[in-house]
């Protein structure tokens, strides 16, 4: 009994000088472990006389809550200790300046494909993806361009195989959704993507550009619907005083074709460098779609009418924003492209 007593004085001595956990460990080895002297003590129990037992036992156990008890407060002092080296180690002084970090932002052509995807939707169209990689049937034969056709040779083509290849146009996705839609519903819908030419790149062409192809089917579609939806575009992406005009053209899979203009921002339609003094600019091809590709796609031409167009991205973005080089669109100097940070990708709100 007397030498419990002095178990707990000694253990206090003792944890003056523990200033690591693997210290603590090995005390707590020596006081309260298995082979410890608490153990050791209730070994001693056994050559007690009897009577005497059960108020040893009671000590040796109360004497175990005690100086786990130390134990338990010099772990907690050793971690508070921890803790407040750590805080001091990392002070933060926060009168610091920053460190200014560079934010991305979307680039021009997907802010101006954003744009114009958002005025098709309020308009009702829904927005349709296809295939860069397309078959020959639907990027030329079911649009009215059979094999051997010259107007092939419009859009120059990187071949895959001889029926497969780099999509020259979006349009292969009106084809596409026609099918899809088996000859019996309205069509309503745009389709923006990526598509290829064997064209040489210059300052106003490049090998691999972007189209946004609008393609609407009904029973009473006409030639001012398609005007009036073109308008839009232009009044959107060019300000609210723009005009366009229809020229006739010609693509084989609609009939009649237009080649559309905008009159020019930069001069009012007056005349200057950028319309080459002709106060328009031709921004997109369009037209009626033509019977065949109606009748192929499974529409009844004596029921359904339709009009499509297609614009190139690049040539919309140059104009609203008097960019004078197609390739500075895919060179990724950011000098250009932190430019239109904060644009929304056109110029009137
Ligand atoms: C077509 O691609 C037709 N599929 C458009 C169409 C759709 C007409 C539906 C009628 C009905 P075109 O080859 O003209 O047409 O190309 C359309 C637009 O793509 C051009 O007005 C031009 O803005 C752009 N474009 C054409 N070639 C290039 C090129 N190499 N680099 C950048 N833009 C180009």
């Amino acid at each position: 009994m007397e030498s419990l007593q002095h178990l707990e004085a000694q253990l206090l001595e003792a944890l003056k000088d523990i200033k690591t956990d693997a210290a603590l460990n090995d005390i707590k080895a020596q006081y309260v472990g298995k082979k410890g002297h608490l153990a050791a003590a209730m070994q001693t129990m056994k050559t007690l006389p009897a009577e005497e037992r059960p108020a040893f036992g009671q000590a040796v156990n109360a004497l175990k809550t005690v100086l786990l008890n130390h134990l338990d407060s010099h772990q907690k002092a050793l971690n508070e200790a921890a803790m407040m080296a750590r805080l001091e180690q990392e002070v933060i002084d926060v009168t610091l300046p920053g460190v200014p970090f560079e934010q991305g932002s979307k680039h021009i052509l997907s802010q101006i494909i954003e744009r114009i995807e958002d005025l098709f939707i309020g308009m009702g169209y829904l927005i349709k993806e296809g295939p860069e990689v397309e078959s020959d049937l639907y990027n030329f034969e079911k649009l009215n361009l059979p094999a051997d056709h010259p107007a092939r040779d419009m859009q120059d083509s990187f071949y895959i195989d001889e029926h497969t290849l780099l999509r020259t146009h979006t349009s292969p996705v009106q084809v596409r959704t026609m099918l899809a839609y088996g000859g019996e519903k309205p069509v309503k819908i745009i389709c923006p993507g990526k598509v290829y030419r064997r064209d040489d790149d210059d300052a106003t062409h490049s090998h691999q550009f972007m189209q946004i192809e609008g393609l609407v089917v009904d029973e009473k579609t006409s030639m001012s619907d398609l005007k009036g939806t073109l308008l839009e575009v232009a009044r959107t992406m060019f300000g609210a005083d723009r005009e366009i005009r229809l020229r006739p053209s010609y693509f084989p899979f609609t009939e009649p074709s237009v080649e559309v203009d905008v009159s020019c921002a930069n001069c009012e339609g007056q005349g200057c460098s950028i319309c080459k003094q002709t106060g328009w600019i031709e921004i997109l091809g369009a037209g009626m779609v033509h019977d065949n590709v109606l009748k192929d796609a499974g529409y009844d031409p004596t029921k359904y009418q339709g009009f499509a167009f297609g614009m190139g991205v690049e040539r919309i973005a140059m104009l609203a924003y008097k960019i004078e080089d197609i390739r500075h669109f895919y060179t990724n100097d950011q000098r250009f492209l932190t430019q239109f940070k904060d644009d929304q990708g056109g110029l009137e709100e």
